[in-house]
């Protein structure tokens, strides 16, 4: 195969790889329908993948995992500054020297047997001023069709490279070298001990080693868009956050911009494909997990989606919860750990309609209702099963979700899940008071804490806990810093809580209802509605966006109950959590702390 790429350094990292992990050749990539084609027979062919039902899920495929190879690991997760307290409170971290050596022993001759994949790949319309090229080395066809989907793969950036073009480096091997003649696995990976997803920050480089799940194998996403990002975003000035966009057009067209985070479990991909309640206004998605953010010519904030696809959590996924994420997977789609049912389509629990049985994430044969030893009812699909699915098939995609000078952004959201306490929507006096509310965004550990005034809260800073690629606390700074730069054109920031419980029941009615609190912010940003000063910061001063909604006026009051005594708690709570930041923690969070004390009296 002839190299299709002028560009010394490439060219000299993929020998220095191959030489080092022995593959039994080497394929470059080109992106192409014909390219992911034949990987998807190969492994149908290789009985890796199951081609589901072409009438009814057209060009789609299944894959089941190793069972021990099913979510992001944390704990085998680094990052590798040339100082310790450059990884900060918030990573695991190792000598660089000493990581690369223990796994330049891994690599060593990890990929016999298999082919190597060189994926050329741009995080962002490739050539757009936000954008930034990637090359993944890895060893799993798996990911290569996967990144298809999720990241921009194309000749293109072959040639925007040129000789002498700068690209992330990013090395991954599956770690489970075959043996002539030794048959492979349906899924080979290595044993949890031996994973290591590392990122050397200072280089721009990732090296990812012994697993094939999404967060740690397709090396774009959190890796490289939000790990090395944010550590380039932090020394650069711009901003690559763990955020959704959309855009909420009113009736007379005005468009507003939206980016939002959340902590796992709260919604987010919902939210970026809401169907709005409210007449004339309408959602549209540009992106449901990273956003990354530079400032413009005219000082304002303007986002892109570095991705092109979705992997989203397929549990819990229905025409009820989120129609345009089940359109988005409507053919072209890959599907991970889900059930495949007898008729060659895909289930999940939760997807709000019946199946008549299949074959289980872990290729078992199963029916609805099985129960296992114990009487527990065994799931059918692992509850962090996967669909990858184009954006571009989203019913809802902006038409400017590709603009290559992306969006310019009005509003931040921040949340968590919180059954008391936290009201339904505040909004911050200034954009300091916003980095305050990002950094202690917070939800209650479990659902058995229920109504407990006083759980000790679970703090995920601005959602970014395990994605942060330097300190935590310049991190924190990083955010006031971009405040300040921004100055008045700095989004206004809110914080939301659509999870009130009275008892089991739901306060709020949530879901598309939750486009009445996002139209009460753009009324906030045009100056139209009225907001009455709380301790906690500004809030509706009426009922007006609940109108027509059937709630209670307890109801609302609760939604809207201020309780300064709970709220101490909670501060006390952020104290204790933000002291881990040591000497780092940004005086203007100190500030922020105090100010809110204050308040609260
Ligand atoms: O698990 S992934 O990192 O691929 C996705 C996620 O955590 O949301
Ligand atoms: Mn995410």
């Amino acid at each position: 195969m002839s190299v299709p790429t002028k560009n010394k350094k490439l060219i000299a990292w993929v020998n220095e790889i191959a030489a080092m992990t022995t593959p039994e050749k080497i394929i470059w990539c080109d992106g192409s329908t014909e390219e992911y084609d034949r990987l998807m027979a190969e492994m149908v062919e290789s009985g890796m993948a199951i081609k589901l039902n072409e009438k009814l899920r057209p060009n789609s495929f299944a894959f089941n995992s190793d069972p021990s190879d099913v979510a992001r690991v944390e704990g085998r997760t680094y990052i590798a500054s040339v100082k310790e307290e450059d990884a900060g409170p918030t990573n695991n971290w190792i000598d660089p020297v000493e990581l690369k050596k223990i796994m330049t022993e891994k690599y060593t001759g990890c990929m016999k047997g298999r082919p190597l994949y060189v994926i050329p790949f741009s995080m962002g319309p490739i050539g757009s001023p936000i954008a930034k090229i990637g090359i993944e080395i890895t060893d799993s066809p798996y990911v290569v069709v996967n990144m298809h989907t999720m990241t921009r793969v194309s000749t293109k950036v072959y040639d925007l490279l040129g000789t002498d073009g700068d690209f992330i480096p990013c090395l991954h091997s599956v770690g489970s070298p075959l043996e002539p003649g030794q048959k492979d696995s349906r899924w080979p990976c290595a044993p949890i001990e031996e994973k290591y997803i590392a990122h050397f920050p200072e280089e721009n480089l990732i090296w990812s080693y012994g697993s094939g799940y999404g967060g740690n194998a397709l090396l774009g996403k959190k890796c490289l868009a939000l790990r090395i990002a944010s550590a380039m975003a932090g020394r650069e000035g711009w901003m690559a956050e763990h955020m959704l966009i959309l855009r909420f057009t009113n009736p007379e067209g005005k468009k507003y911009h939206i980016a939002a985070a959340f902590p796992s479990a709260c919604g987010k991909t919902n939210l970026a494909m809401l169907q709005s309640t409210v007449p004339g206004w309408k959602v549209e998605t540009i992106g449901d997990d990273i956003a990354w953010m530079k400032p413009g010519k005219d000082g304002r904030l303007y986002a892109i989606n570095p991705e092109a696809g979705f992997f989203g959590v397929a549990p819990g996924t229905s025409e009820g919860s989120n129609p345009m994420a089940l359109a988005s997977c409507s053919r072209d789609a890959i599907f991970t750990n889900v059930v495949v049912t007898e008729d060659k389509d895909v289930w999940w629990e939760d997807m709000g309609k019946e199946c008549a049985g299949g074959t289980d994430w872990l290729n078992r044969p199963w029916k609805p209702g099985m129960k296992d030893a114990d009487g527990k009812k065994i799931l059918g699909a692992h509850p962090n099963s996967r669909f990858t699915a184009k954006a571009e098939l989203c019913p809802v995609i902006c038409p400017d979700w590709e603009d290559p000078e992306g969006v310019p952004i009005d509003i931040f959201v921040f949340g968590g899940k919180r059954t008391s306490v936290m009201p339904l929507v505040h909004e911050a006096f200034d954009f300091e008071q916003g980095v305050y509310m990002g950094a202690t965004a917070s939800s209650e550990p479990t659902a058995a804490a229920l109504d407990l005034g006083n759980v000790s809260l679970r703090f995920d800073p601005f959602a970014m806990t395990p994605f942060i690629g330097y300190h935590g606390g310049d991190y924190m700074q990083h955010w006031f810093d971009m405040g300040e730069m921004l100055g008045d054109k700095a989004p206004k920031v809110f914080y939301v809580n659509w999870f009130q419980k009275d008892g089991k029941r739901f306060v709020w009615p949530g879901f598309g209802e939750n486009s009445r609190v996002l139209k009460w912010m753009c009324d906030r940003v045009e100056g139209k509605v009225d907001a009455i000063e709380t301790p906690i910061g500004m809030m509706p001063a009426n009922d007006d966006l609940a109108k027509g909604l059937d709630l209670a006026k307890e109801d609302w009051e609760r939604l809207m109950k201020v309780d300064t005594v709970a709220f101490k708690k909670t501060l006390e709570d952020a104290k204790v959590y933000l002291a881990k930041f040591g000497d780092k923690l940004p005086k203007k969070m100190t500030e922020q702390l105090e100010k809110l004390e204050k308040r609260l009296g």
